[in-house]
This record gives structure tokens, sequence and C-alpha cells, in this order.
């Protein structure tokens, strides 16, 4: 069988109850996260990494309130909508930080995204619209996976692009129910089914233990 991959999205401490951008019940994610890890045998984590001065963030735009929704331009003129959110994870911050109770010494790889001033970052293989690549495809295509499992943080964001992006990548896509969280929770319900009519499969953790981890 083919390598099949562990995707930790996100997992972050400004994620999880008590961080500057905390997801409704984020923490509950753990068990499953736990047992996905102990059975993986490839697992890469993302990490949101943002400067301080990041577009992001609604701080740095005046008169501004989290969760309002700007235009922005890049660079190339090109204009794109952007969510603006309270600061979360700066670089080096406490609130960065991969979740101490996840064992690190069986994370391969971290992809770290969000770092251009500029451009927002919600998936994990590519910042939005496309204006990066990271590395994550590239780590996926080294190891020959050809099934990815995503877990983590956010279910309507983050998770949600990576999954998107998993397919279009060309990977099966394990999206594992218990193992994420949205920031809004009523959207949860929606995202998933969104990702099913994408092709992303969603199952519960121990079908994806049995089926995909199992050897
Ligand atoms: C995320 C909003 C802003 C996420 C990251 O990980 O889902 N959401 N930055
Ligand atoms: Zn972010």
């Amino acid at each position: 069988m083919a390598p099949v991959a562990l995707i930790l999205v996100d997992i972050q401490n400004d994620f999880i109850e008590g961080g500057s951008l905390a997801v409704p019940e984020g923490s509950k994610i753990i068990p499953a996260v736990h047992k996905l890890m102990d059975k993986a045998k490839l697992i890469i984590a993302t990490q949101d990494w943002h400067p301080a001065d990041h577009v992001s963030f609604a701080v740095n735009h005046t008169n501004k309130q989290p969760f309002e929704e700007i235009t922005i331009q890049y660079d190339d003129g090109r204009d794109t909508k952007q969510v603006l959110w309270p600061a979360h994870c700066v670089q080096n911050s406490h609130g960065a930080k991969l979740l101490e109770s996840l064992p690190r010494q069986s994370i391969q790889h971290i992809v770290q995204k969000g770092m251009n001033t500029k451009v927002d970052s919600y998936s994990g293989f590519a910042d939005n619209d496309y204006q990066e690549i990271t590395s994550l495809a590239k780590i996926l295509y080294q190891n020959f996976v050809d099934t990815v499992i995503v877990v983590g943080l956010a279910a309507d964001y983050c998770v949600k692009m990576t999954c998107l992006d998993a397919v279009k990548f060309g990977f099966k896509t394990v999206l594992v129910k218990e193992g994420t969280r949205a920031v809004a929770p009523d959207q949860l319900d929606a995202t998933m089914e969104y990702l099913h009519s994408k092709g992303v499969e969603v199952v519960d953790v121990d079908h994806a233990v049995k089926t995909y981890l199992q050897q």
C-alpha cells in the first residue's frame, strides 16, 4: 500500500480555548488526533506563522473589527476578499506554538504558512489565490503518498482549504469528523457536505484508522 500521510492543520495554542482566535471546542479534537498519530507513519503539521504586521489582523487596519470582511489588493494589482482576524499565531509567540500535548517527535515535517505580510494563507498547500505554493505537495510526492488524512483547525477555513487543495493536487483526501471543529460551529455540517461534494471522504476516526492506518 502506498504511504498514507496524516496532516495536522494548525493545531496551535491560539486556536484552542484560551487562545486569541479560539475555535469553540477546539481541544475536543485531541483524542482523535492522538489515535491517528499513534498509527500514522508519516505525519506533517502545518503552522500558521504570521508577522505582527500581517494583513489579516484587524488591528493593522483603521476602524476595522475582527471578523469584518474587506477588499485588499495584491502587489500585482488584483483584488481579493479578506476576513479580518484577531492577531493570532504571531511568529515565535506562545500562541503560534503547536500544542505541547502532541508528541512532537512523531511529526516529521512542519510546514509554515502565512509569513507574507500581504497575503493570507489558509491551505497548507498554497497561500490564498495561489500567490505561492508551499513545500507540502513536494513532501507528499517525494514520499509517494497517495492518501492524506486531514485533521485540525479550523474546519471552515484552513482545514477546508487544505482538503480542497489536497484533492486538486491529486490525493485521495480523508477528513476525520471528530478531528476538526469550526470557527463558526453552525457552519460545520455545511462545510462537511461541501467538502464531500468536492471529493473529500468524511469519516469517523475509527473508520480512518481501520481503513487507512492498520497494517
Ligand atoms: C485560520 C483564520 C486565520 C485557520 C488561520 O487555521 O483555520 N483561520 N488563520
Ligand atoms: Zn492565520
